[in-house]
């Protein structure tokens, strides 16, 4: 519906001016905020920055849930600047989004209110510290893999505002690589641990990526414009390609029977993930999407004051500006 709704949108605007704007991404020009812009276009790039950022933002409730349990002080400062880090992704992604023509505060409503999504990924518990390492190795590996690209994408702010993402996300995905490979050599309820993580996190990381290129509804547009610059389905085999032999390092098994190596291909075969488990969480149902829109709710209401101080004092300094005018 939404494809649609693009569609039709874009079929309103000026032949010529949709010609001139294709154009200049074909050019590899970056559209700017100020510059002329189809409106299924705009839209579309509030949906993909908009449901980034929430994922951002929601990504770091998995994770916050193991700062006070992290099991040394180390790991503790690195677990809890990595998560740091997530909500400053979550910020410059809603700046971004800010310059199209959309408040945060209209953002997070659609967020609260389940009009927009955020990725599947984080509707998955956490449940030991091995998971920690799997969700820096996977869930910000996975990440990199779409947002390298992502770099290069023809909306300006946007695309500026992936390289510093990407930099941080490499530590990140570096950081739970080195707790996975500290939990795959220790003892062998350690390694079991390790083993466990991977086994609940293969699959929806994989799901990460988006539904398989034959259902994808944005994709096609969304790459004409650069907004996307791959499929879902090339990320996801570069993922597995690279993800395979790190989890042999490890000497850890991913667990997928038909996982092997296609000599012809130069990739990987391996088994896609139950789809309708991703539909499923997607429309809301997952293990843990209750309890996620809880918390953003509760801290949105809980921190009501702070919006409506900070609002009232730019009252106060505007009305002070104008009564010394
Ligand atoms: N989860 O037509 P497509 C991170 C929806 S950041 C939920 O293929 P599209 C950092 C999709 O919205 C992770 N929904 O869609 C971190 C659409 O529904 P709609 C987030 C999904 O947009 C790490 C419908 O399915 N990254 O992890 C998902 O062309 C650790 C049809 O799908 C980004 O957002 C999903 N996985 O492609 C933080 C990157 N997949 O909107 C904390 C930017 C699809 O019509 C800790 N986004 N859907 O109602 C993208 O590259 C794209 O939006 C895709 C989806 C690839 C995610």
């Amino acid at each position: 519906m939404y494809a649609q709704m693009v569609k039709s949108e874009a079929t309103q605007d000026d032949p010529a001016q949709l010609a001139a704007f294709q154009a200049r991404i074909d050019a590899d020009e970056k559209i700017e905020p100020k510059d002329w812009m189809p409106e299924g276009y705009r839209k579309t790039l509030i949906r993909q920055i908009g449901q980034h950022a929430h994922s951002e933002i929601v990504g770091q409730l998995p994770e916050g849930n193991w700062i006070t349990r992290a099991p040394t002080l180390e790991r503790k400062a690195i677990l809890l600047a990595k998560v740091q880090d997530e909500a400053g992704h979550g910020l410059y992604l809603y700046c971004a989004a800010e310059t199209l023509g959309v408040s945060r505060d209209e953002l997070t409503e659609m967020l609260l209110d389940g009009r927009m999504k955020y990725s599947s990924i984080f509707n998955y518990p956490t449940l030991t510290w091995a998971d920690m390492g799997a969700v820096g190795w996977l869930v910000d590996g996975a990440a990199i893999m779409n947002q390298v690209p992502l770099q290069r994408t023809s909306y300006g702010p946007y695309a500026r505002a992936m390289v510093r993402i990407c930099k941080e996300e490499s530590f990140h995905q570096r950081q739970g690589y080195a707790v996975m490979m500290k939990m795959a050599q220790g003892t062998p309820a350690q390694k079991r641990m390790a083993q466990d993580a991977l086994n609940r996190m293969w699959y929806p990381s994989l799901m990460m990526f988006g539904p398989s290129d034959k259902d994808s509804v944005h994709s096609a547009q969304s790459m004409a414009w650069k907004i996307k610059m791959n499929t879902n389905d090339e990320l996801r085999q570069k993922f597995v390609d690279q993800t395979v032999p790190q989890a042999e390092y490890l000497g850890l098994t991913v667990p997928d029977e038909n996982l092997r190596w296609n000599e012809e291909r130069g990739h990987y075969d391996f088994s896609e993930p139950d789809w309708s488990e991703f539909f499923d969480v997607i429309q809301g149902n997952g293990p843990c999407n209750v309890d996620r829109l809880e918390a953003r709710n509760k801290a949105w209401d809980d921190n009501a004051w702070v919006r409506e101080g900070l609002l009232a004092h730019g009252r106060k300094k505007q009305q002070a500006k104008v009564a010394a005018q």
